[in-house]
């Protein structure tokens, strides 16, 4: 019977809904701040994530929609600071609160530290922008690994950043389990055999998550139920009588796969 230790999560639409009204908007402002056109639509920014990384991101979005961006001298220094520009943005709003921590995140968190497990991050975004996070809405200190952003030579879908969270806390996988809200962060957990909980969100609720432990809408509080996407079993079994996903059947969860 395995047992839980440790609570491993994602930040971006995991903790909190980051990306459409947190990156988007840093990358926008960033864009008009260069004097470029560019604007990422809510819609056209969904595309765009499937590029993990802000860099990356905007990388791909120039060779696919910005064939004719005029010659910039060194288009790596270019992307650097465009993406330097877009974090400051976007950890301002983060400063500002504009961006709440999802349903159950803060009080899931909360019982974990009680009940003395293990915290720890994996994250694909800038280490700054996930402590600014951290810093706004919980505690960096209650983490003991932050691993983000270019720490490890591939980002999610590749599990590198898991690999090496599991390396710097010293713990089999069959003893955590991950939080997130996006099919490539499932892949890159289950590619390092840790079992995951999918918190969806708008921009991945379509995405296929078969091979996760459990998918839900949100970790939920008293007065906001959770509602069960997939793992109809759990339902029956703990939501009878707490509306909202807790510890101790998050325990018997890991226990029992
Ligand atoms: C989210 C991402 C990141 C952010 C932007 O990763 O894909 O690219 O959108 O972050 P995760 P940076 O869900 O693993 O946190 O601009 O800092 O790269």
């Amino acid at each position: 019977m395995n047992q839980l230790q440790a609570l491993i999560f994602d930040v971006d639409g995991t903790l909190a809904n980051t990306e459409r009204d947190g990156h988007r908007l840093g990358f926008n402002q960033a864009f008009a701040q260069m004097g470029l056109d560019w604007q990422w639509s809510v819609e056209l920014y969904g595309e765009l994530l499937a590029v993990a990384g802000g860099k990356e991101r905007i990388k791909y979005f120039i060779d696919r929609y910005q064939p004719n961006l005029p010659k910039v001298e060194n288009l790596t220094e270019f992307i650097k600071q465009l993406h330097q520009l877009k974090n400051k943005h976007y950890q301002a709003l983060l400063k500002k609160g504009a961006i709440p921590l999802r349903p159950g995140v803060k009080r899931l968190i909360t019982e974990a530290r009680e009940q003395g497990l293990r915290l720890a991050i994996a994250t694909t975004t800038t280490l700054a922008n996930a402590t600014t996070l951290l810093e706004n809405a919980l505690d960096p200190a209650w983490f003991e690994v932050i691993a983000a952003g270019d720490i490890v030579p591939a980002k999610k879908p590749a599990p590198d950043i898991y690999f090496y969270v599991l390396a710097q806390m010293q713990i089999e996988p069959e003893h955590c389990l991950v939080f997130e809200d996006t099919a490539h962060g499932l892949e890159a957990a289950t590619k390092a055999k840790l079992k995951t909980v999918v918190t969806v969100n708008n921009y991945t609720d379509q995405q296929d998550f078969s091979k996760a432990a459990l998918v839900v809408n949100h970790l939920g509080e008293a007065d906001l139920p959770t509602k069960i996407i997939q793992g109809q079993e759990f339902s029956s079994k703990y939501l009878s009588k707490s509306k909202h996903i807790n510890l101790a059947s998050l325990r018997d969860l890991v226990a029992n796969i």
